[in-house]
């Protein structure tokens, strides 16, 4: 399939397919972005394109909904699947197997090319030039601490040692035009690579890259393993090296074809608020806290750059889709890797990323003699539990494959009929605890710790649904299928 090698052949891909709503009348700057890509989420429209915002110089534009749900209804995950090189129609599910499959192939790293053909540089801004007041950032809510001048973007780092660059998405607010607090998580890859400069004493060089291939938005997003460089498992995703520049001012290389590139340093202390912001849990922000200041010392972008947002809060947006996908990918990789026969994992859109669904197979006891299904639900969660990613996880499911995961309906029928009210669940206490799943008690979030479970809803032996595909002889439904259209009439 079509790989995109940067943002603007995919948004024409996505034109081409009716998926973008282009908006050339002037918006209002402050919340009108969010407030149209929110609504084009919720009514799952095509990603709006913004040609035209108060106050910005033409040609800047806005790129809202970059990895929600497609309007093409039949092929729901088209914009997350052509990000990564997949057919439009490709199902959640396949997804999933591609992006374990790329686990376990070998790692492509980055081509650097020249300044020359890198389009990332073509304008150079440095020192007071270098102002974040240059672009059309938006409001993403009310109540929100600040601007954000990052919901889909990629930060860049790099270790000490040189030896792990890492690319992720992190929140980052915009505090004035030179100065960022990103919201830093200590677990997450760059919580650790900012503790190592911390160590040493001196500023983190960092990159945040606005607009790049959306491969790379997309990896940037999921977990892949430590000290593994996110750029070489896109070049293996790809089947080709992401190209890559270097940086005008940090020793680092960021994506030649980014739209825009800011430079700068990030400092040693947690010196600056951040926040609130509405998160994808759904609720409006509440709290604040204080996290490291990210210094603006160079911009560069391209011609008429495209700054993307993600409406993040209530499902369905690109944390429900994208980050959701490499969360399951993530599980059924250390699910797999452990010696369990995962059919597929899966998290519910609509769970707001608090569940997710272990589907095991039908023969299930047959791969695993002398396992009950209670030993099986203590296994999976020592094994989920133990790993980095699923500190974003209270809730786990096993279920039977005699279900859809992927259908909501399913889901809530498996849930509410196959989970004992008290029993039949395995409990891990003294979990780490973050502020962002919303479902533990303040003490909790003050004690960062809280309980996990792993809820087995696995059947002794598979029971016949009273439906119209289970419940009826073939013959009689047959009949009724074909007679359906005459009755009908
Ligand atoms: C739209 C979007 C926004 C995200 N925002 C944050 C965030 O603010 N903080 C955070 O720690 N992770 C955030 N994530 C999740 C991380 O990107 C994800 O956990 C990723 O694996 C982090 O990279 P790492 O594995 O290299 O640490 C976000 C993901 C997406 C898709
Ligand atoms: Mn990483």
């Amino acid at each position: 399939m079509k790989y995109y090698a940067d943002l603007r052949s995919y948004i024409n891909a996505l034109d081409a397919m009716g998926d973008i709503m282009h908006i050339y009348r002037e918006v209002d700057g402050d919340y009108e972005p969010s407030a149209i890509t929110r609504l084009s989420c919720e009514i799952q429209s095509p990603a709006p394109l913004f040609h035209h915002i108060t106050g910005m110089a033409k040609g800047f534009r806005l790129f809202g909904a970059p990895a929600a749900l497609s309007s093409c209804r039949t092929m729901p995950y088209a914009r997350v699947a052509m990000s990564l090189g997949l057919a439009p129609d490709t199902s959640g599910t396949q997804i999933i197997e591609a992006l374990y499959a790329a686990r376990h192939k070998p790692g492509i790293p980055p081509r650097r090319v020249s300044a020359a053909d890198a389009p990332c540089q073509q304008n150079i801004f440095r020192g007071e030039q270098a102002s974040l007041d240059r672009f059309p950032i938006p409001f993403a809510h009310q109540q929100d601490g600040g601007r954000y001048a990052n919901t889909w973007g990629t930060l860049i780092v790099k270790t000490p040692d040189g030896k792990w660059v890492n690319w992720s998405i992190a929140r980052v607010m915009k505090v004035d035009g030179k100065r960022m607090a990103a919201l830093i998580v200590p677990s997450q890859h760059i919580g650790q690579i900012w503790a190592q400069w911390v160590a040493r004493g001196e500023a983190m060089p960092y990159a945040l890259v606005q607009g790049p291939a959306p491969a790379v938005s997309c990896v940037s997003g999921i977990p892949i393993p430590a000290n593994a460089d996110e750029a070489d498992y896109i070049g293996a995703l790809a089947g080709e090296p992401v190209a890559v520049v270097k940086a005008i001012s940090v020793d680092l290389d960021v994506p030649a074809s980014a739209e825009i590139v800011i430079e700068g340093h990030v400092s040693l202390e947690r010196d600056c608020m951040e926040g609130p912001y509405g998160e994808y849990g759904g609720f409006l922000g509440e709290g604040c806290s204080a996290q490291p200041t990210f210094q603006v010392e160079t911009i560069t972008h391209r011609d008429d750059p495209i700054w993307p947002i993600s409406a993040t809060g209530r499902p369905i947006e690109e944390s429900n889709t994208l980050w959701a996908l490499g969360l399951a990918a993530d599980a059924l990789t250390h699910l797999r890797a452990a010696g369990v026969p995962v059919k597929t994992s899966w998290i519910p859109e609509d769970s707001a990323v608090h569940w997710l669904l272990v589907v095991m197979p039908q023969d299930w006891r047959a791969q695993l003699p002398g396992v009950s299904s209670g030993e099986l639900a203590q296994r999976v969660g020592e094994i989920l539990f133990s790993t980095s990613a699923m500190v974003f996880i209270p809730k786990v499911y096993l279920v039977d494959d005699d279900i859809d995961p992927t259908n909501l309906r399913d889901v809530a029928w498996v849930l509410a009929t196959r989970v004992h009210p008290t029993g039949r669940r395995a409990v891990f206490d003294d979990q780490r605890v973050i502020r962002l799943p919303q479902c533990y008690e303040e003490e909790e979030y003050i004690a960062g710790k809280g309980a996990k479970v792993v809820f087995d809803t696995l059947q002794e032996r598979r029971h016949r649904h009273a439906s119209f595909a289970e419940g009826f002889p073939p013959e009689i439904r047959q009949r009724v299928l074909e007679k359906w259209s005459q009755d009908e009439s």
